[in-house]
């Protein structure tokens, strides 16, 4: 039996502020393309099942154009006949119930199996069981949902848990609203023959648990996340017993690089004769000028480093000063950062730890509230 196992695709994301030749915002595009090219893969391997463990959309109230795209690439997938079963995640949960889930759009395609209510769903077919956890608002609810699961279980078909949220506090990806899974409930993975999880953004297996996995986003949603590997995980179940032809693979897709570079301030002309922008075609470029005096900082303009790289398709810089003491200090080209991270900045120096603790919650309690209704990137 072949899995094909992805998540977080995050579609209607969009960032920084380049416009492709259809007007697109090329980041919102790069998702749009990340996503097609798992599509494509499916064409070509046609998996057994097909799953997808949260965040298909960016927002619980999607812009129109990824909608449209979704619709049409689930037409796609739906047309081959291959079992499809996905489920919501905290970005894709309404947090008021005026809003109606987006993933209701799905129910009318005959090979597509949403889960979405914020309950424990099970779908199952002759020879595979998956359990669905998705995204629920109300944690304390979480437990019974679990206990339902544990119930559901069916031997001589292959269990498959998929849940969204960080197992342990590890996969925290600093979100409002995140689940962490119970660390008492975790014997239940041993009873499953596969654990797929969405949430955190990189690929990999979920510490000593050999069968629970997190496939990872298929493309970056912050330039924090260096990460230039992103794509889908092809699993392999074979015999009857537990592990036995047990496979992870993990399938790599291609996305824009993130290249770092790094100017050095203090010999600043032979550091710009000596910088390599042969690799940064299309790239998104991120450039560290480091030891600045305040008076160099001024001199520099962030426009001439930007003439040195014509062909990336964004350049960042991030100042680094020198100190008296020698440690550096360093502020962010604000353009890169979203304004819910330049006020948690801000908050953070200004207030006593516990106080922000407290005030960060709130803060990213009203920006997700804020994102869900308005979209300011269009
Ligand atoms: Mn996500």
């Amino acid at each position: 039996m072949k899995i094909l196992h992805f998540s977080d695709t995050h579609l209607g994301f969009s960032d920084l502020e380049t416009l492709n030749d259809a007007n697109i915002n090329q980041r919102e595009a790069d998702f749009y393309d990340a996503f097609a090219q798992v599509v494509a893969k499916i064409k070509e391997i046609r998996p057994d099942y097909i799953i997808h463990t949260g965040d298909l959309f960016h927002r619980a109230s999607p812009s129109n154009r990824a909608i449209a795209f979704a619709l049409e690439q689930f037409k796609i997938i739906n047309d081959l006949k291959i079992p499809f079963i996905l489920i919501a995640g905290n970005h894709s949960t309404p947090r008021t119930n005026l809003s109606a889930p987006i993933l209701q759009i799905f129910e009318n395609f005959e090979n597509v199996y949403v889960a979405y209510k914020q309950k424990y769903e099970k779908i199952e077919f002759a020879d595979a069981l998956f359990h669905a956890l998705p995204h629920m608002n109300d944690e304390t609810q979480a437990l019974s949902q679990i206990e339902l699961c544990e119930a559901a279980l069916v031997e001589g078909k292959k269990n498959i848990l998929m849940m969204h949220c960080s197992v342990g506090a590890h996969y925290l990806m600093a979100e409002f609203g995140e689940w962490v899974f119970p660390r008492e409930k975790e014997e239940i993975f041993k009873k499953m023959d596969y654990v797929a999880l969405g949430h955190w953004h990189g690929f990999g297996k979920v510490g000593k648990h050999e069968n629970v996995y997190y496939s990872g986003s298929t493309e970056r949603t912050s330039l924090n996340d260096k990460r230039n590997t992103k794509g889908f995980i092809l699993l392999t179940l074979g015999g009857d017993t537990l592990f036995d032809a047990w496979h992870v693979e993990f399938c790599p897709i291609k996305i824009r690089p993130v290249i770092q570079k790094e100017i050095d301030a203090k010999e600043y002309e032979n550091s710009l004769s000596l910088l390599d922008t042969s690799d940064t075609q299309d790239a998104i470029v991120e450039v560290r000028l480091v030891n600045l005096t305040p008076l160099q900082s001024i001199e520099i303009q962030n426009a001439e480093i930007k003439k040195l790289f014509p062909h990336a398709m964004n350049v960042s810089i991030k100042r680094e000063f020198i100190h008296d003491g020698g440690t550096a200090s360093y502020t962010d080209d604000v353009a890169t950062l979203s304004l819910e991270e330049v006020f948690l900045e801000h908050l953070k120096e200004q207030s006593q730890e516990s106080e922000f603790a407290r005030l960060k919650e709130k803060t990213q309690e009203l920006f997700a509230a804020y994102e869900e209704t308005n979209d300011d990137t269009l």
